[in-house]
């Protein structure tokens, strides 16, 4: 009886340690805290295991879009050895600029080596990089770059050139609405430094291509990057504007959100959308003819060349400085470029029913 006694206590004692090792090791326990003296040199010597700690701050929780692009940090960890790395996706139910601070601070006293992060703001986050950077953490900026506090950063990776988004996106609508008539861009946050770059770009572009004289922008709007704001704004525009003929919503929440009110509506043809979105949530409105085109990049190569620079650091001498040149598993080589950027992609990617099903089932 004590055999059989002695036997379920030494399994139960197995079981017990794997399901911690595994629980620890999926990034769902904190990997290390600071010490009495909040000395973050100590806390990395006493997690020393060898594993490279990388954090992804999304804008928010709950965003397809940013689910895709931590799919990319997955499939890195995946070629270069699971075991190799701690990765954590964590980040606030909302994007407000300060939204993200407590995040960043967690992650530090986690032991974090690099915490990539989708700003929320150009400069609200200065104060909380600055202390990450000051205790040996590399900070990138994933997804866009913070215009104007780039002192406060390793570097960023781009999904694409911004320059080319703006311009994209212009040309877009206009071949949709024949180049004349009234629109409205339905933004994500306010504070949002991708956003407020492309929102530039848009208008920069309307005022300055003499193709687009017939075209007038009557109001830009915020969803939050929330569906049912989002949804509730594109209603707004629809009452406020009856001679309304198109819309730009640069965000992955937005444009479907806005799709799904002009579905509903029957107004399709009508109001002509494009913007930014995924693929795989925009599929049922670009079949039906509610969106007849829209662009992106792939979200989730940004992660998967983050993981592989966090690689090349540790295991190449590799450090973030302008010319410096990392290996990225099958996208290739890429350079730092003179301003701290790397540019993922070049160009946006542009998406309607002759190659929609194609994408729909990878982001
Ligand atoms: C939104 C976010 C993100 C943007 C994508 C296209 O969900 O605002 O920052 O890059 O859409």
């Amino acid at each position: 009886m004590r055999k059989i006694f002695l036997i379920f206590l030494i399994m139960f004692l197995c079981a017990a340690a794997a399901a911690l090792w595994f629980f620890a090791r999926s990034g769902g326990m904190p990997a290390s805290g600071l010490n009495a003296s909040g000395d973050k040199q100590s806390a990395v010597e006493a997690i020393d295991d060898g594993m490279l700690r990388i954090c992804f701050i999304p804008k928010n929780l709950g965003n397809p879009y940013f689910e895709a692009l931590s799919s990319g940090f997955y499939d890195a960890i995946a070629e270069l050895g699971e075991e190799n790395f701690s990765y954590v996706y964590s980040g606030p139910e909302t994007a407000e600029a300060d939204s993200q601070i407590p995040y960043v601070e967690e992650a530090v006293q986690n032991g974090a080596d690099a915490i990539f992060i989708a700003a929320n703001s150009n400069d609200a986050l200065n104060d909380a990089f600055d202390a990450a950077r000051k205790a040996g953490v590399r900070v990138y900026i994933i997804n866009q770059d913070i215009p104007g506090s780039e002192a406060h950063r390793d570097a960023a990776i781009m999904p694409v050139n911004f320059d080319a988004v703006g311009a994209a996106q212009m040309k877009l609508l206009a071949e949709q609405m024949g180049y004349e008539g009234r629109f409205a861009i339905l933004s994500a946050t306010a504070d949002a430094p991708d956003q407020n770059t492309w929102i530039e770009l848009i208008k920069a572009e309307l005022e300055n291509n003499p193709a687009y004289e017939k075209m007038e922008l009557l109001e830009i709007v915020y969803g939050d990057d929330q569906p049912e704001k989002s949804a509730a704004e594109m209603e707004a525009l629809l009452s406020k504007y009856p001679d309304l003929e198109g819309v730009i919503a640069p965000t992955a929440v937005g444009l479907p959100s806005a799709c799904k009110v002009i579905q509903a509506r029957g107004l399709a043809g009508k109001i002509r959308i494009i913007g930014l979105g995924l693929p795989s949530e925009m599929a049922e409105f670009v079949r039906d003819g509610t969106c007849g085109g829209f662009q992106l990049w792939n979200p989730p190569y940004e992660g998967y060349l983050g993981v592989y620079m966090v690689w090349a650091e540790k295991k190449q001498g590799f450090s973030p400085a302008p010319g410096a040149r990392f290996p990225a598993g099958k996208l290739g080589e890429y350079t730092i470029l003179p301003n701290g950027q790397i540019l993922t992609l070049t160009d946006p990617m542009q998406y309607d029913k002759s190659n929609i099903e194609k994408y729909a089932v990878l982001f």
